[in-house]
């Protein structure tokens, strides 16, 4: 089943010149296709729009601060069983609890600076995909 989702290489990721280690490790998996891809420092209305979920909660002041601390990479990617792939590729939210050879498992220690966002679920791409390649289809 093709589909498409929303990836975000956050700004810990840019910053630590991790951009073509996260992004060669989607290339390589079998059939699937990056079909967008931008350099782009987020601005607080989009996040707000793309964390509207997480309002109110303790750590929503500071992920939207880090995440409008630097450039990001925006980016789709379409192919086979893409949604649920790269959350797996991705690795649980706690860099800590997850497996190595996930990307979070592989370079993060930190929570809040986990490197890389994933459309959670269709529904999720769909409405991110909007929000961040707004007129593309
Ligand atoms: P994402 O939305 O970024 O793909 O990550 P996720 O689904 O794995 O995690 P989610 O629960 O949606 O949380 C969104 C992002 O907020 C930061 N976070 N910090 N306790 C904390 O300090 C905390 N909890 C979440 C992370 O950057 C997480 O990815
Ligand atoms: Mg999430």
């Amino acid at each position: 089943m093709s589909q498409r989702t929303l990836v975000l290489l956050k700004p810990d990721a840019v910053r630590r010149g991790l951009i073509g280690e996260i992004i060669g490790r989607i290339e390589r998996k079998a059939g699937w296709t990056i079909t967008a891809l931008e350099l782009r420092t987020l601005d607080r209305a989009t996040l707000e729009t793309h964390y509207a979920e997480h309002k109110g909660r303790p750590f929503y002041e500071p992920l939207l601060e880090f995440m409008t601390s630097g450039p990001s990479v925006a980016l789709t990617v379409e192919g086979e069983r893409v949604i649920e792939g790269l959350r797996t590729l991705s690795g649980p939210t706690d860099p800590i609890a997850a497996a190595p050879g996930s990307i979070r498992g592989d370079f993060g220690t930190i929570v809040r600076e986990n490197l890389i966002h994933a459309s959670d679920s269709e529904e999720s791409a769909e409405r991110e995909l909007k929000i961040f390649f707004p007129g593309r289809d």
